[in-house]
């Protein structure tokens, strides 16, 4: 009898805990089930519709989460508990996320329309033989402005922000890498610069900029420079697109003293449920007509040369967004400086927010 009231309890616990994992599996965050691809992707990074044909298409539920950094990111999948399918990380957080083991690699004959990518964005330097990411999005980093509001004034160079025509005229992109990149190039000095004498000057001289910075934002900077709430904005160049789509007094500018060139895209994390969903998702993504008209609903630069030829010619022929290589030769990469550089990148940025206060 002892041993029958023993065996019912080890059947017992043991039900038990096998419940309880397939609960905590399916609470973990965005998985929902096989139906369902869970994407992580950055806010206002791809249009809708394709996300709604997508779902009708392949029969799955997207669940669409958003983040507004690759720090951000890379902390949520790196802390667990995360099941996200495809994610669309920046070139430097691919290199670190390859390192820390938390991607994928990419099986190519799964993607057929990879054909459609440019050369030009494939095979780069972070990402050999596109192991590990399939291009999406790129673009530079520059200053896009409404002359009409500061005097007929054409802005050329990083040091024109410091300009006191500019006195809290300036909206600046939350990004740690953008700021202190352009801090650095404003000296002259690589926007991957890892001297701390350098860093330092960087920060002094952005603590200075200090009186002609209003806000420091995230997406809603379109929206404040479209309506004219300030003339000045450094922004990821798709941000000036769309904004300049909205308000025509705008231009763009890619200052004179170097910027960022930097490539987004989409890889598969380490922790994905539904891979098969994932690369349905990416291909269809790859689709000429579906990259066009990603491209044309958010504004940004897209990769894939047969997109490309299907965009109206004020788009593709539009050299500030679609520069030709011989104009982004002089632009830099953002390079991973490793996990406790890119740490030291965040503290200043959180420095130059703080001294704002
Ligand atoms: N609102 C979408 C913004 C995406 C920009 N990605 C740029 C990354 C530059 N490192």
């Amino acid at each position: 009898m002892k041993q029958l009231v023993r065996m019912f309890i080890v059947v017992f616990v043991a039900a038990f805990a096998l419940m309880y994992g397939v609960h905590l599996l399916n609470s973990s965050e965005g998985y929902a089930g096989s139906n369902t691809l869970t994407i992580y992707n950055w806010g206002d990074y791809i249009d809708p519709d394709l996300i709604a044909e997508f779902e009708e298409e392949s029969g799955l539920k997207v669940i669409y989460q958003t983040f507004d950094s690759n720090e951000a990111m890379m902390t949520k999948i790196e802390q667990g508990g995360t099941t996200f399918d495809v994610s669309v990380p920046s070139e430097y957080a691919i290199s670190k996320m390859k390192e820390e083991n938390l991607l994928l690699p990419i099986d190519h004959s799964k993607l057929p329309n990879l054909s459609h990518i440019d050369e030009r964005f494939l095979n780069l330097s972070f990402d050999p033989n596109n192991e590990y990411s399939i291009p999406y999005f790129w673009g530079t980093v520059g200053i896009v402005y409404n002359p009409g509001m500061i005097d007929g004034w054409q802005i050329k160079s990083w040091n024109d922000l410091w300009d006191e025509r500019l006195r809290n005229q300036i909206l600046l992109v939350d990004g740690a890498r953008e700021v202190i990149g352009f801090g650095l190039n404003s000296l002259y000095y690589s926007l991957n610069d890892t001297e701390e004498a350098h860093l330092q000057e960087a920060k002094n001289k952005l603590a200075s900029l200090t009186p002609n910075v209003k806000a420091i934002v995230g997406d809603e900077i379109k929206m404040l420079l479209a309506n004219e709430e300030a003339a000045v904005g450094v922004v990821w160049s798709g941000d000036a697109s769309e904004i300049m789509g909205e308000n025509e007094n705008l231009d763009y500018v890619v200052p004179e003293e170097g910027s960022n060139l930097w490539f987004d895209n989409m890889v598969i994390p380490k922790t994905a449920r539904n891979i098969e969903g994932a690369y349905q998702f990416m291909n269809f993504m790859l689709d000429p007509e579906h990259a066009a008209r990603n491209a044309e609903y958010v504004g940004y630069s897209t990769p894939n040369k047969d997109a490309l030829a299907l965009l109206p010619e004020d788009i593709s022929g539009d050299e500030r967004f679609y520069p030709a290589p011989e104009m982004t030769e002089k632009l830099e990469v953002y390079r991973n400086l490793g996990k406790r550089m890119l740490a030291h990148y965040n503290e200043l940025f959180l420095e130059f927010k703080m001294h704002r206060k």
